[in-house]
């Protein structure tokens, strides 16, 4: 038997009980989001289910998230070391966030944590720009040089988006105000959505 054949001896039912509760996931959902854990490092994970993947093991074997112009970061925010590296645990909370059934209140949440990306719990100017670019550097290869954003652009629309949505005027994005302004924009969050 192959590690990712055990998976229904892996976990206890209580274990899966609990998992299930903490997670958006039924228990054959748990079983399943282990065996997608398990065919990213099959011979680790089969030595053991606590096996912590690199996050470059896991962005070269889930194609799903690789595609993702965040990826790095949202391995570092789910990452309980910090490093990006995921354990099943860290791996279960992401993709439980990342479900279809997580409520858009959540998936604000931890857009929130994604884009801070000096972790001060506040969105500044230089976090804004960071998330353009990274945003529109996905498809910049494939677009001509004046079909880019350039500097000056990412700055006006930095200003835009503050001007719109820093209604306490501090220069930056405080969460409640990151709500009110993302919830203007639903199909922001379609870079948080995985299939399971
Ligand atoms: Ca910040
Ligand atoms: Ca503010």
């Amino acid at each position: 038997m192959g590690g990712v054949c055990t998976h229904q001896t892996v976990f206890s039912d209580e274990e899966l009980e609990e998992y299930s509760n903490l997670t958006y996931f039924s228990k054959a959902e748990v079983l399943y989001a282990f065996k997608r854990f398990s065919m990213l490092d099959p011979v680790r994970v089969a030595q053991n289910r606590n096996a912590k993947l690199t996050m470059r093991t896991i962005l070269n074997n889930l194609n799903e998230l690789s595609v993702n112009p965040f990826k790095e970061r949202i391995c570092k925010v789910f990452s309980s070391s910090g490093n990006g590296d995921l354990t099943f645990e860290d791996f279960l909370d992401m993709m439980s966030v990342f479900s279809e059934e997580a409520p858009k209140s959540l998936k604000i949440q931890w857009a929130f944590r994604v884009y801070d990306f000096d972790d001060d719990r506040r969105l500044n100017r230089k976090d804004l720009q960071i998330l353009l670019s990274q945003l529109c550097g996905q498809d910049a290869e494939l677009l001509d040089d004046d079909k880019r954003l350039s500097t000056r652009d990412q700055r006006e629309i930095v200003d835009q988006i503050l001007q719109e949505g820093d209604l306490d005027q501090d220069d930056s994005l405080s969460f409640p105000e990151f709500e009110i302004l993302i919830s203007k924009c639903p199909e922001f969050l379609n870079t948080f959505r995985i299939k399971l």
